[in-house]
């Protein structure tokens, strides 16, 4: 087989790259480990910075979006008993939209199949050749055998535990990580929201999130310490521990009912430089990963997916090639950035087991300040709705 761009990973990133690419001629195949049914039993993500929906309007698919979507014009950052109202319409002038990332995945695959764009499912062994050469090419096997597929460029959406960031030879490579100690313990549950917008809420038991995907599905999480099981924490126990974490006056008003899903997520910065090698471009999950209290996971996926769009774009229609060269540097400038917020939001929220009194009075201050200064509530707007492309 031959295509123009070889896509390894069908999660979001892949997807949309594959949808802006065949809006513009350029073709791809996207090659996908798993099935799609099981890409979207994963629940993940649940807000878009402006620049996502941008993108997903962009590729022409953005309508279920829009119409489903929930315009969030703010969120509360809360401690003890105090609420802060973070503003992002008042301080940026734009909102985030609240629309899971299955929703948006399975709006991606749902376009793949009506452009008749071609996906392989269940691939295995996938391995990248001559990356650093101008015919660089993909192996894989399937049930039907060995295949290969020569290609112009390789997109490696492939996520953290992919292939193609193992591909860049560790002497080019060099990887940054810094790994928290607790996790992010979530439920989905089919009740309304305790509230109209999020609540990011630092208590002494530890952080605790309230978030949605509907007005009748709610997203709650609690930070956890690293060893705990899901198995450990029936749904009794974890809205007791909710509850604890929340003002009094949100507890009290917390509709609780049967969990639908339950996990545990792990919390790590990664970021690997560079995240080009050749004609091998890194997006998404496979070049970066973020703590999810920023809310910047998918959306960094997404601005990547935006420099190597129009850089690719650029090269096969202009023959141009500024965008690709660039691509690596660019991205990395807007991902460092989501780093430093996301790092900087799970300090300020959490609660870490080596803290002492000194630790835990600059957090109070910081908390104080952001509630009663302007500016500080400006620069966390301006990070959470999402930086400049
Ligand atoms: P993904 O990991 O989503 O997709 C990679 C795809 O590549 C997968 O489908 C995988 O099956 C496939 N693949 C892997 N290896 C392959 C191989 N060798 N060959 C072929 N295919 C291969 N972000 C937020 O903003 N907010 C959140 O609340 C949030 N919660 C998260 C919870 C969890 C448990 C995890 C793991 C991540 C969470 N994230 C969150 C981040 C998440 O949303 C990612 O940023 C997003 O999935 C990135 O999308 P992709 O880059 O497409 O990577
Ligand atoms: C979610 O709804 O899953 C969610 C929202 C905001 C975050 C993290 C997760 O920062």
């Amino acid at each position: 087989m031959r295509t123009q761009v070889a896509i390894i990973g069908g999660g979001p990133s892949g997807l949309l790259l594959g949808q802006l690419l065949h809006l513009k001629g350029i073709d791809a195949i996207v090659l996908e480990r798993k099935t799609r049914d099981y890409v979207l039993g994963r629940i993940r993500a649940g807000i878009l910075e402006v620049g996502f929906v941008n993108l997903m309007r962009e590729a022409g698919v953005g309508k279920r979006m829009d119409a489903e979507g929930l315009i969030h014009d703010g969120t509360v950052i809360a401690y003890d008993n105090t609420q802060i109202n973070i503003d992002f319409t008042k301080h940026t002038g734009t909102p985030v939209m609240v629309y899971g990332q299955t929703e948006l995945t399975r709006d991606l695959y749902d376009a793949r199949e009506t452009v008749g764009a071609k996906t392989v499912f269940n691939v295995e062994g996938v391995e990248i050749h001559g990356a650093d050469t101008d015919a660089p090419y993909v192996t894989y096997h399937t049930k039907d055998g060995e295949q290969r597929i020569d290609c112009d460029y390789i997109a490696g959406c492939d996520g953290f535990h992919g292939v193609s960031r193992q591909t860049i030879p560790d002497s080019v490579r060099r990887d940054y990580e810094k790994i928290y100690p607790f996790g992010w313990l979530g439920v989905m549950s089919q009740t309304p929201p305790v509230h109209d917008e999020l609540i990011y809420s630092s208590s002494e038991r530890g952080f605790a999130l309230c978030s949605m995907r509907h007005a009748n599905l709610s997203r709650y999480y609690v930070q956890v310490p690293l060893e705990d099981k899901v198995e450990q924490w029936s749904d009794a126990a974890f809205w007791d521990e909710l509850k604890r974490r929340l003002p009094e006056s949100t507890a009290e008003q917390l509709i609780t009912g049967d969990t639908i899903e339950k996990s545990i997520a792990p919390l790590r910065s990664f970021v690997t430089e560079p995240i080009r090698w050749g004609r091998l471009f890194l997006c998404g999950d496979a070049a970066h990963i973020v703590p999810p209290t920023g809310a910047k996971g998918l959306n960094t996926a997404a601005s990547d997916i935006h420099y190597l769009y129009n850089g690719l774009v650029a090269a096969y229609h202009d023959n141009e090639d500024e965008g690709l060269a660039e691509y690596s540097g660019r991205a990395l400038s807007r991902i460092w950035k989501a780093e430093r917020f996301s790092w900087s939001m799970t300090n300020m929220l959490h609660r870490f087991p080596d803290q002492n009194g000194f630790d835990l009075r600059m957090q109070q201050a910081e908390l104080e300040f952001l509630g009663s200064n302007d500016a500080a509530q400006k620069v966390l707007a301006e990070n959470y709705v999402g930086l400049p492309y």
